[in-house]
């Protein structure tokens, strides 16, 4: 028990690592599981793990999050501050210099999400009543708050918004690299919408030999951020909800085994990792329970949309499942989710 709660949620890490703990898992990424990470280096290639963060293209996966818009500054006589020569402050100057803004939605495209995107209603103060709450109890308002609503038409009404705990930052300033294991559930499953439980993760976890450590960066490969590639910025969202593997939330076994995997993260090529929409789950429950597990009781981040399947590939061809990885996101206090541009070594 802490002083910010006197029940923790069943089979959640509340108070493990820490009364006041903000990264949760990530402190399985151990000096010593670093080094042993880059004992993973053989052939020295690096491989961008992002999609052009304009992917997949419009909103019609998700209606409220859009692609990126960029914005040239403003010059002091309202010009923009795109190729500007800067011989107007002095005839001497050679300089040409374009400056820009972007609005980002922070989980449009490849990500992380922090262990703010998703809480759960929880009675942790023991009171009898379920409040809002978020990893190592974490409390909505008080911690994890928005302003209030002033019209509500856009993004920007809500400027201010602050996960003042568990924000992104905290993961960045950890710098997240270790080890990474590749588990292809598209070369076995192939491309038809799968709901992926314990069972078949352990087949095709056998079938290539993969083997999850405790502090590993798990990746699932399904082919989808492939398929969203080949759509080029049009998505279509009845091929997509229909395409490729995904891991099945409702398998208590599939739950219990990323609890006993020890794995540090999970990431997939895929928009929420698991099925999203969920199978239906009965009685009170959590519309993405991989997310409930994994966000709010185990302080595991999920890393989604993430582009593996060149990746997969070349550690097919060379029989190997493991890799270096360097994936921190931006560093921006108080965000939900980030953009990033994760790197694998082979
Ligand atoms: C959702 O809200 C679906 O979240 P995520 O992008 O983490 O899947």
């Amino acid at each position: 028990m802490t002083k910010r709660w006197k029940n923790r949620p069943e089979g959640s890490t509340w108070g493990d690592f820490g009364e006041d703990d903000q990264t949760g898992r990530l402190a399985l990424l151990t000096p010593e599981r670093v080094r042993r990470a880059a004992a993973e280096i053989h052939d020295g290639r690096s491989w961008c793990l992002s999609l052009p963060l304009d992917f997949p293209g419009g909103n019609k996966l998700n209606e409220r999050r859009h692609p990126p818009r960029l914005f040239a500054t403003v010059t002091a006589k309202g010009q923009p501050w795109f190729n500007q020569p800067l011989n107007v402050n002095g005839p001497d100057f050679t300089d040409v210099v374009s400056d820009d803004a972007v609005l980002l939605h922070c989980q449009y495209s490849t990500q992380w999400d922090a262990l703010a995107h998703v809480g759960g209603l929880f009675d942790a103060d023991g009171d009898g009543e379920p409040e809002r709450v978020y990893y190592n109890g974490w409390r909505a308002e008080e911690h994890i708050f928005a302003p209030a609503n002033t019209h509500g038409h856009d993004c920007s009404d809500f400027e201010g918004s602050h996960a003042d705990r568990l924000g992104i930052e905290n993961m960045a300033a950890t710098g997240v690299q270790g080890r990474g294991v590749m588990i292809d559930l598209r070369h076995h499953l192939g491309d038809a919408r799968t709901y992926v439980g314990y069972d078949d993760l352990m087949r095709v976890m056998e079938a290539d030999g993969a083997e999850v450590e405790e502090g590993d960066m798990v990746c699932f490969h399904t082919g989808w951020a492939q398929r969203v590639l080949e759509m080029d910025r049009d998505p279509s969202v009845e091929i997509l909800h229909d395409a490729c593997a995904v891991l099945d939330g409702r398998d208590a076994k599939l739950l219990n085994w990323v609890t006993d995997s020890g794995a540090a993260v999970l990431i997939a090529d895929n928009y929420a990792v698991e099925g999203h929409p969920s199978r239906p789950g009965e009685g009170k429950h959590a519309v993405l329970p991989l997310h409930e597990h994994c966000l709010f009781k185990l302080g595991v981040h999920l890393g989604e949309l993430w582009h593996l399947t060149p990746l997969a590939a070349h550690l097919r061809a060379a029989g190997r499942t493991r890799f270096f990885l360097t994936a921190p996101p931006l560093r921006l206090p108080g965000a939900v989710g980030s953009p990033l541009t994760p790197v694998a070594t082979t």
